[in-house]
């Protein structure tokens, strides 16, 4: 059977979403039901007549914030009371998203983790975009499961945030990009840059496909892909050789690289 992911969303910006969701794969993998986004206005759920969602902070100072009554009552109301699935607060303030943080969250979401507990585990995931400059703190103690944060600034409110979390977990569920390799071949997806493409013509205004692409030898063409994935690794983010995955031949290149410090990123 394909696996599916059901993202429930309580924000006070739903159109945000639907644009994004009516493009190109998310809007493929929505119509073949692999995708389904629900979306919750946090502002129905107000009981008050002036529909109000925010207020000043106790102890002064700027800014406001979301009351806690609403976002409550949506995601109570929408998901039970406890939460029948992961809540996600989406804040500045959460673990920092990335590839292997979306692997886990799309293993949550497809319960595809092979501990034993498995089937009873989440089919769906929750999130809950933050706005104004914050959220009511006992939204975070009482009803939140996760924090997450796409990485160090800020932005007016957690939707953004959000719809790159449902892209990054949704392109791993299989069956979602047309080319299944797709998925594999990624920046980051074996913990290195991606290696450089090219598309016709051969030569542009003068500029040449490096050779080995055209050779047909695809032995040589993964070699020389694993070297330039290797060497803009080592050019631009040495970070990620903390974490990457590297063969025996991977090192021995990166150690001929170490004399070679004004390489250039195509040489
Ligand atoms: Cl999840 N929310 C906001 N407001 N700003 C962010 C963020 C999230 N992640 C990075 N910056």
């Amino acid at each position: 059977m394909q696996k599916a992911v059901i993202f429930d969303v309580f924000t006070l910006f739903p159109e945000v979403f639907e644009p994004y969701l009516h493009t190109s794969i998310m809007q493929r993998a929505r119509q073949r039901e692999i995708l389904t986004v629900r979306l919750h206005y946090i502002r129905q759920w107000t009981t008050d007549r002036h529909h109000v969602t925010d207020d000043e902070p106790y102890g002064g100072g700027g800014g406001m914030v979301m009351k806690p009554e609403p976002v409550f009552a949506a995601v109570e109301g929408v998901l039970g009371s406890p939460p029948a699935c992961p809540l996600i607060l989406l804040t500045p303030q959460g673990r920092v998203f990335t590839q292997a943080v979306a692997r886990e969250l799309a293993g949550v979401a497809l319960r595809l983790e092979d501990d034993a507990q498995s089937d009873e585990g989440p089919r769906r995931l929750a999130l809950l975009c933050g706005r104004y400059e914050g959220v009511d703190e006992r939204v975070r103690q009482h009803l939140v499961s996760d924090e997450i944060s796409i990485g160090d600034y800020v932005l007016t409110g957690g939707e953004l945030a959000a719809l790159v979390l449902i892209d990054a977990v949704v392109r791993l569920i299989p069956g979602v990009l047309g080319d299944p390799s797709g998925a594999i071949d990624d920046s980051h997806a074996s913990g290195l840059i991606e290696y450089p493409h090219f598309t016709r013509p051969a030569v542009f205004r003068g500029w040449n496909v490096p050779d080995v692409l055209l050779s047909g030898d695809h032995a040589r063409i993964d070699r020389w892909r694993r070297e330039q994935a290797l060497l803009r690794t080592w050019q631009r983010r040495p970070d990620l050789f903390e974490t990457a995955l590297l063969s025996e031949e991977d090192r021995e290149f990166l150690a001929s690289l170490q004399g070679n410090e004004g390489l250039r990123l195509e040489d």
